[in-house]
């Protein structure tokens, strides 16, 4: 298919978030020279980070892609009859958007045409993925958005397109802490009009072994994403850390329901940053917080969906029950 065929049907939209080349390096800045050190989790997701995530997604001991993937194929003709009108897909944090297929096809095959309007913070990764699904699906117009979701969400299409479905797969709501998430889900309940909905995946709690083997696989690719970030410091603020003097570290917490991932230093060093004209100073065991992953009983969904002022329509678990998707809409709504 020609270029042109293709980006007749594509648009991407920058929201401000993205031409702020200078947060990253206030960000490490700050998180380098806190106590204890940390470093927001939205930039592991560089280029590199997000193939090296996506390389995660297919990891024997992340269960929770397959699970969420199992739900989905299950599901999504059912949920795409449930809009007999259409809907305007939209998906926050959408990265590869593999998952998003199914749905993607289930709409297609109800409707004959659907508008998808994914929004994330890799750029790269969005246009590829966009001319991917573009080239597949004859009838399908993307309008995506580069950038973080709160601001994303502002640049949507208007309410007249139709009703929208808003996908937030994958766990990614685990990334926030939990009062941060209630207002953030909060926030998008109140631009809900009547008609819309929520799609939200959600890992759930269980042993801790079944989760730590998750976040500590065997072939060191959740290490490699993790340490990425040091990596991202040395290309874009010329420092230089040395990555064999550091180690990924994550565990599970059982009664907060999270799993904690840190970089340890290995030894007393010292590491330059030259863009930031700053050292940094790290005794041996030092860590630098990089992520939470948070899980959630059935019941804390419910609560937190209900707190936001949503009502849950319907749920699903995969066959294992390690993994669920809830479909919720505006208290309010039709
Ligand atoms: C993208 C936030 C859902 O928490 O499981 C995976 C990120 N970090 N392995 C998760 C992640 C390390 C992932 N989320």
């Amino acid at each position: 298919m020609k270029a042109q065929a293709l980006s007749g049907r594509l648009t991407i939209v920058t929201a401000e978030s993205v031409f702020q080349p200078h947060t990253f390096a206030e960000d490490v800045a700050t998180g380098l020279a806190g106590s204890p050190k940390s470093l927001p989790c939205q930039y592991l997701y560089d280029e590199i980070g997000s193939h090296i995530f996506e390389e995660i997604c297919d990891l024997p001991e992340y269960y929770l892609t397959r699970s969420e993937r199992e739900i989905l194929s299950d599901q999504a003709g059912e949920i795409a009859r449930g809009f007999p009108n259409g809907a305007v897909l939209v998906e926050l944090g959408s990265g590869s958007s593999i998952k998003t297929r199914f749905l993607i096809e289930a709409f297609l095959a109800e409707h004959g045409s659907l508008h998808y309007d994914p929004i994330d913070i890799s750029s790269a990764m969005l246009k590829k993925s966009s001319l991917e699904l573009l080239e597949e699906y004859e009838t399908l117009e993307i309008h995506a958005v580069a950038g973080e979701y709160q601001d994303g969400l502002e640049k949507l299409r208007s309410e007249e397109e139709g009703d929208k479905l808003v996908l937030f797969l994958g766990s990614t709501i685990g990334n926030f802490e939990r009062e941060d998430a209630a207002r953030f889900l909060s926030g998008l309940a109140k631009k809900f009009a009547p008609g819309d909905r929520l799609l939200i995946g959600a890992d759930l709690r269980k042993d801790s072994k079944t989760i730590e083997a998750a976040y500590n696989d065997d072939a060191g690719t959740t290490a490699r994403f993790n340490l990425n970030l040091l990596a991202r410091i040395n290309r874009e603020l010329g420092g230089n850390f040395d990555l064999s003097r550091f180690r990924h570290c994550a565990r599970y917490l059982d009664l907060e329901g999270r799993v904690e991932i840190h970089i340890e230093s290995l030894c007393a060093q010292t590491v330059r940053v030259e863009l930031l004209d700053r050292s940094f100073d790290f005794a041996r065991g030092e860590l630098i917080h990089t992520e939470n992953s948070h899980k959630f009983s059935i019941a804390e969904i419910s609560a937190i969906i209900d707190l936001c002022g949503m009502r849950i329509i319907e749920q699903w678990v995969d066959s294992r029950e390690l993994f669920s998707l809830t479909m919720a809409a505006p208290k309010r709504g039709r």
